[in-house]
């Protein structure tokens, strides 16, 4: 099989498949066996001593060992697939926003202890030298982390599922503030090497740009289609092992890199222009260089459907290279062994183009084709956001995929007839549901194609399905109400409880047996113990220790101190409109004017912390950015204030910091506009670590307080129904002044009392506040967010009530476990059966 391109210098190949190469013998797991591996890693692979004084290099050299341990388990488990021939499923994403590797895989492993005990023995604190991994921050926020999770599930479940994705160069960009403002830098994530990836160029693939489509006859005297003139690009594969917890079972995620082939630009070769032919090499590098940093929103790049055409094409060309590796030639099973699960509209394109692989290259005729497609295509939404729904330019696509659009014309064409049939003579509604916009600039609506395409599409929420349904989606709910189902989101408690929270996995393994860690409906069997005066005791340490550590880190990182004693709030998360950030800093605001007016009688010290990534285009978010930093330097020099209140932001927000904020937070805030929010896995992350949530009636909020119960959950704001009425007439300036508090924190804003040097520059924040077309709403709900603020302050001064809905909110988490998110998808989507792969000799 030839790799990296047809031209490339053939690979020499063994004349005979070799089983004595490869030794499947398992390696020791006990202190010695590691220890050993390690000391060999750091001076005969790194080849250090003594005078070496970095951590990098003990971390390489642990990293290696514990990989060891996965490699044999990696390949027992793919051969146990590949021998049972089993049903699988492709979770294709853009983003997987994996974070640390180390820790989660020695977790998994069941070899922490030891090894955190044999470092001890060599002078290394296992901590300390896990701080040199650097986050793969291939995603850039709940989309990708959910991603990440669901892998992670996947595994434990021992469901044979393998993730497709691309191997940015640049993950999330890092973020820094510079006099209160953002600023971004570039995420070099690879620069030191990546010891949790194998490069697999025996996969190779090759992915086309450009050209057009020629027609011609078979031997059949068929007419038949292939695409031309095209030019190519390679995309090199490169695995990262995903391991289950503590059964044998290791699953891939696969990420794709883009490579030049060999062939040079031959025209400009043959002119003597050497070095520019090279040069143009940089071109394909270029498709995987960065993850485009907008959360809930694209721009229309070029890059960006390069990047999503790319990481289709090579993955559907992947499968089918196995399926025939497995199978041979024919495809007549493929449908009932292959499901793929298209995380959000970015690789939608995959409908079109395994159309495509089946007509032009597998030679299919259309009917065939489309009854491969459309049962082995899935699709999840993940936004009510307008915005967020992809759509391309025709031009764009026929100037970058020609046969793809020639493709999805067809699609379009069949699925206008069947609309046509169903509804005779209605053609305001045949224009609603092609899959074409019209307009002056035709565009090519890409959930549409997907919903078409796919058998099954799911909302990650039940409010959020409920309102595809009845918006967004209404029309093609009409047409096959059959396809939609809701599949409601969660986050994997190995790494959200587990690992990222020690000494509350030690209470709770100590009081009900460590079942909860791969089963976290079995959680709930805490929920007695709250009534339990000693147990709320052990608890309340446990969450000093955690939140003493968030201080330390808030301490490090921003230069403020604050108290353990106080209640920590907090709100981390993208910074977007709709999440209404700026709503938290309103309070914030209203809490100093409080102060500074002396109206702090029977007052609750808080702490109140934010982060989160601004899009470096999207200008009202980073100015939301600058007001959080300019609120809390006022409020943080000011005498008067003192410990009362204390507010940070918290630069570069990424997975390994929410590993140390959720164990340490007490109050969570969920506070989007009811209705805009899918679901949220953040809420769930913090309710898990025994949080308190304030929230509204929005995305998984309502399914988390339904779990736990209205009276440890601190609801506030108008319900998805009531900002659909009053949107109609809503009138800021008079809720305003009709507010006392409100027009009080609107004074202190508008007379400039947080950017005295900078006049003017929060006005677009202002006047967005006082729009009547706010469509946030941010003024409607102030008075009763004030109000369940003060609520959450009084009922924080009463310990032992706080730590009993701590401790209830923890033990009602179950539901929000992947492990269950998974087990839906595979009842009702994937059909897969567990795998227990045959464990190595
Ligand atoms: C992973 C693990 C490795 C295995 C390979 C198979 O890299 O042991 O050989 O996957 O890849 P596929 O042939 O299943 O794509």
């Amino acid at each position: 099989m030839p790799y990296y391109s047809e031209n490339h210098f053939a690979p020499l190949v063994l004349s005979k498949p070799n089983k004595k190469l490869t030794s499947l013998k398992v390696l020791g797991m006990d202190k010695k066996s590691l220890l050993r591996n390690i000391k060999h890693y750091y001076t005969h692979r790194l080849g250090r001593d003594s005078n070496c004084s970095t951590t990098h290099y003990p971390y390489m050299a642990l990293s290696f060992a514990v990989r060891d341990r996965l490699m044999e388990r990696w390949i027992s488990t793919q051969h146990s697939y590949d021998e049972q021939n089993c049903r699988r499923t492709y979770y294709l994403s853009l983003e997987f926003l994996m974070g640390r590797s180390l820790g989660n895989a020695m977790l998994n492993l069941d070899i922490d202890a030891t090894l955190r005990e044999g470092l001890l023995e060599l002078g290394l604190v296992l901590e300390e030298i896990a701080e040199s991994e650097p986050d793969a921050g291939l995603g850039n926020g709940g989309l990708g982390r959910l991603a990440a999770c669901f892998l992670d599930s996947c595994a434990t479940l021992q469901l044979p599922v393998k993730g497709y994705g691309i191997r940015y160069q640049y993950g999330m960009f890092r973020q820094h503030i510079e006099n209160g403002y953002q600023v971004e830098d570039p995420d070099h994530w690879l620069r030191d090497g990546n010891p949790w990836e194998v490069e697999r160029q025996e996969f190779t693939q090759r992915v086309s740009f450009g050209g057009h489509t020629e027609y011609y006859k078979d031997a059949l005297g068929l007419t038949r289609a292939r695409w031309v003139d095209t030019r190519d690009v390679l995309a090199v594969p490169f695995d990262t092992p995903v391991p289950g917890f503590r059964n044998g079972t290791v699953n891939t995620l696969r990420l794709w890199q883009a490579a030049a082939t060999d062939e040079f630009d031959l025209e400009e070769f043959n002119a003597g222009s050497y070095t520019e032919a090279v040069g143009s090499k940089n071109n394909a590098e270029n498709i995987t260089m960065v993850l485009y940093p907008n959360d809930s929103s694209e721009n229309g790049k070029e890059l960006r459907l390069k990047q999503q055409y790319f990481l289709a094409s090579a993955s559907l060309k992947d499968v089918l290279r196995k399926w025939k590796s497995l199978n041979g030639d024919r495809l007549d099973d493929f449908a009932a062994k292959n499901c793929f699960q298209l995380n959000d509209t970015h690789p939608t394109v995959a409908v079109a183009e395994l159309m495509r692989l089946l007509l032009d290259e597998e030679r299919m005729d259309w009917d065939s084709a489309w009854s491969i497609t459309s049962a082995t295509m899935a699709y999840t939404n993940h936004t009510l956001l307008p915005e967020a729904l992809e759509r391309w330019p025709v031009r764009l696509f026929r100037q970058l995929l020609p046969r793809l659009l020639d493709i999805i014309y067809e699609i379009n064409a069949r699925h206008l007839a069947q609309v046509a049939t169903r509804w005779p003579g209605d053609t305001a509604r045949q224009r609603r549901l092609s899959i074409i916009e019209e307009g002056p600039e035709p565009q090519v609506r890409m959930a549409y194609l997907a919903i078409i395409g796919s058998f099954s599409i799911n909302g990650v929420a039940e409010l959020h399905s409920k309102l595809l349904v009845e918006g967004l989606f209404r029309d093609f709910y009409e047409l096959w109400p059959e396809k939609f189902n809701n599949k409601t989101n969660g986050v994997t408690q190995r790494r959200w409880l587990a690992h990222c929270n020690p000494q509350l996995k030690a209470l709770l393994n100590d009081e009900i047996g460590d079942a909860w860690i791969s089963d976290l409906k079995q959680i709930q069997r805490i929920a007695p113990l709250a009534g339990r005066a000693a147990f709320r005791q052990r608890w309340a340490k446990v969450k000093r220790d955690n939140k003493k550590r968030l201080a330390d880190l808030v301490e490090r990182e921003c230069g403020v101190r604050f108290n353990p004693d106080a209640l920590f709030d907090v709100q981390v998360k993208r910074i977007h409109e709709y999440k209404r950030q700026l709503l938290n800093v309103l309070h914030c605001i209203h809490l100093y004017a409080r102060i500074k007016a002396d109206d702090s009688d029977n007052w609750t010290p808080r702490c109140v912390l934010l982060a989160g990534k601004a899009a470096p285009g999207y200008a009202q978010a980073k100015l939301i950015v600058k007001l959080i930093n300019n609120v809390a330097k006022v409020i943080n020099n000011d005498p008067q204030v003192g410990d009362r209140l204390k507010m940070a932001f918290l630069p570069n927000y990424r997975v390994s910091a929410m590993e140390v904020i959720c164990p340490g937070t007490d109050l969570s805030e969920q506070i989007s506009t009811a209705g805009k929010e899918a679901s949220g896995t953040g809420n769930m992350k913090f309710m898990m670590n025994g949080a308190l949530t304030i929230g509204t009636l929005d995305g998984a909020n309502i399914e988390i307080r339904e779990e736990v119960g209205d009276e440890h959950f601190l609801l506030f704001g108008l319900t998805e129904e009531e900002i659909k009425v009053q949107r109609h007439d809503y009138q800021p300036d008079l809720i305003i002044a009709r507010s006392r508090d409100l027009s009080r924190v609107m004074e202190l804003l508008e007379k400039g009392q947080f950017n005295q040097f900078e006049p003017g520059i929060f006005d677009p924040l202002i006047a967005a506040i006082r729009s009547p077309d706010d469509p946030w709403m941010l003024a409607a709900d102030f008075t009763s967010y004030v109000e369940a603020q003060q609520t959450a302050a009084e009922r924080y001064l009463c310990q032992e009530e706080w730590i009993r809905s701590a401790i209830l909110n923890c033990a009602h988490s179950g539901k929000f476990s992947t492990d269950r998110t998974m087990q839906d998808y595979n009842r009702e989507i994937w059909r897969l059966d567990p795998i227990r792969p045959q464990p190595p000799a």
